[in-house]
């Protein structure tokens, strides 16, 4: 085994700490797993359309290409795109256990990865193929290990300080001064140890021809793995009295799995592992709509309309009052104007002009087909007919007492 030259470096922009001095460690060159090499020239790259800003804001398309291979299940979302790990290829599983060993050898605390985000820069006309950041949705204080080949010249890796870019404690700070790593030509690697990621941002500087990183994370798995969220789906009860939690649920099913999965176009479909997870999820969502639907009803009813008196309408005025009267037409509607804003800037980003250059199979399939299921009616008009129904509501509570 070539051990690699292990160059500690010292961080200039963060003169009062002993300890980051070390987690920063370059290896090169790092050939313990030399078929890695050729298995990174063979995955599927694409570029993302992200949505850096958030729902409902400007769309932007990477500079670099890239893939997300990883363990069942887990995912990681950056820039407001969810990627869906696609299965480690072999020789990049065995690159993953070698970058592992080097991590803990390093003294990483933390370094079970979980994925690894794959990137393929070339033709670069900027002069940053990535831009400045920390990386984001990783459990706080591990490490991130990224096995690099370089075919060409002039590639630098950039480093500055920022305190709390990410972690526990994060908020945008002032970012110290730049340092520029060079990278030498062929494979390498280099790792940001324990809280280094959190209290610095990282960019790479394009150089000539091509370069390949191969970043190796422990992404979190609350909120972003298929285990947690199908976990939280079916510790949702669906009773009427647990209406908050259902439309949270469905909320979080919709909008942070299933249109991520659509977004990303009907070649997702091939992902072997992941469509009975997505399939699954579908199912689930549609038990909380039907709920929604059941809450909605029962609102309706509660406020009358013609029947106001007939048993039935008392019998979910009884309801509606015991799960908090007036307020709970405020939640519904609360609930469905918030469903009916996303959807809307759902379907707007679907549609962006961001993704007329893609293949065909990688653009978005709009509106997704799950929300043909959805019981409900118009979002628009279930609304107004909520606020109709609150008013008839409060009208007979008045006259009508509960017995
Ligand atoms: O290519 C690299 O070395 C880093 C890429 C990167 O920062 C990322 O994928 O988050
Ligand atoms: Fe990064």
């Amino acid at each position: 085994m070539v051990a690699g030259r292990r160059k500690r470096s010292r961080e200039p922009s963060s003169p009062s700490s002993s300890s980051s001095s070390s987690l920063f460690e370059v290896v090169e060159p790092f050939e313990e797993v030399p078929e890695a090499r050729r298995a990174l020239e063979r995955l599927p790259y694409e570029v993302d359309v992200t949505q850096p800003m958030g729902l409902g804001t400007a769309l932007a398309v990477t500079k670099v290409k890239r893939v997300l291979v990883g363990d069942e299940g887990a995912t990681y979302k950056y820039l407001g795109l969810r990627l869906f790990a696609a299965p480690w290829p072999k020789e990049l599983s065995k690159l993953d256990a070698a970058l592992k060993n080097r991590a803990k050898a390093l003294g990483a605390a933390e370094c079970e990865f979980t994925a690894s985000l794959v990137n393929k820069m070339e033709n670069c006309s900027h002069e940053q193929a990535v831009s400045w950041h920390a990386d984001s949705c990783l459990e706080h204080n591990s490490t991130i290990a990224v096995y690099q080949v370089v075919d060409g010249a002039g590639w630098r890796l950039g480093i500055r300080e920022c305190r709390n870019a990410e972690g526990p404690q994060k908020r945008g700070g002032t970012p110290g001064e730049a340092r520029h790593v060079p990278l030498v030509q062929g494979a390498s690697a280099y790792f940001m140890l324990d809280d280094f990621n959190h209290h610095h941002q990282h960019a790479v500087l394009a150089g000539s021809g091509v370069r390949y990183s191969s970043t190796h994370r422990v992404a979190r798995t609350r909120g972003h793995s298929a285990s947690w969220v199908l976990g939280y789906a079916k510790s949702v009860q669906l009773s009427p009295s647990n209406w908050r939690a259902v439309s949270r649920a469905v909320d979080v099913l919709e909008f942070e799995w299933l249109c991520q999965w659509y977004v990303q176009g009907l070649r997702r479909n091939l992902e072997a592992s992941w469509c009975p997870v997505i399939a699954k999820l579908e199912a689930a969502w549609l038990e909380f709509e039907n709920v929604e639907k059941t809450r909605y009803d029962a609102l309706l009813d509660a406020g009358g309309g013609t029947a106001a008196s007939s048993k039935r309408a008392k019998k979910k005025r009884r309801l509606v009052a015991s799960l908090g009267g007036g307020g709970v037409y405020d939640a519904a509607i609360e609930d469905f104007e918030a469903k009916r804003a996303k959807r809307d800037k759902w379907r707007t980003r679907e549609r962006d002009k961001a993704y007329c250059a893609r293949p065909p199979d990688l653009r978005p399939v709009s509106p997704p087909p799950f929300l043909a299921r959805s019981p409900l009616p118009d979002l628009e008009a279930a609304i107004a007919h909520l606020r109709a129904a609150k008013e008839a509501y409060l009208a007979t509570t008045t006259t009508t007492t509960f017995s």
